[in-house]
């Protein structure tokens, strides 16, 4: 019985080492929120960060103010909120982002987007590569940009470890149906 509780130990430590290491959760604003006080730069916001496919942004805001809309690009330009393709209104949203490319948000309150209550979450195709210092630290044209061939292996690797972990769940699966 210790020793199936030592592998089960060392199996849950291994998954939480696995890709859940990669995923991150942004606040929208930091510490300022969603909102249209204080003329929060979202623009700036979202441009230091690089964010990955299975990343979280999270909206936080008084409810009773404002939403949060996702929608196309032609209406995130037009500040139009007549047919968003979503609405969530909770006051704390956790959006998991699962493609790449611009994911575009605005408060759909009237006069809100206008006043740069808007925010364009762009996923790179190369995202998938290690962090990259924050532009504080370095101008981005310093950053070396991975080759396109490395971000390929890269995301080759994260196939592979997602591949692992789930072999890992099957076999701790049966070995616990053998046990009971
Ligand atoms: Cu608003």
């Amino acid at each position: 019985m210790a020793i199936l509780l030592e592998r089960a130990v060392a199996l849950i430590m291994i998954l939480s080492m696995v890709p859940l290491s990669y995923s991150s959760v942004y606040k929208v604003g930091e510490s300022s929120g969603w909102t249209t006080i204080g003329n929060v730069d979202y623009k700036l916001w979202s441009a230091t960060k690089t964010f990955h496919v299975g990343d979280t942004v999270v909206f936080e805001y008084n409810a009773q103010f404002h939403n949060v809309m996702r929608i196309t690009h032609a209406m995130y330009k037009a500040c139009n909120s007549s047919a968003p393709l979503a609405t969530y209104t909770t006051g704390n949203d956790s959006i998991i982002i699962t493609t790449h490319g611009h994911h575009f948000f605005f408060c759909g309150v009237p006069g809100h987007c206008q006043a740069g209550q808007k925010v364009d979450i762009n996923v790179l195709r190369t995202s998938s590569v290690a962090p990259t210092p924050s532009p504080s630290v370095l101008p981005a044209a310093q950053v070396p940009r991975p080759s396109p061939n490395d971000a390929a292996s890269l995301n080759a690797w994260k196939g592979v470890f997602f591949e692992v972990e789930l072999i890992i769940m099957v076999v701790f699966a049966s070995f616990l149906a053998n046990v009971s």
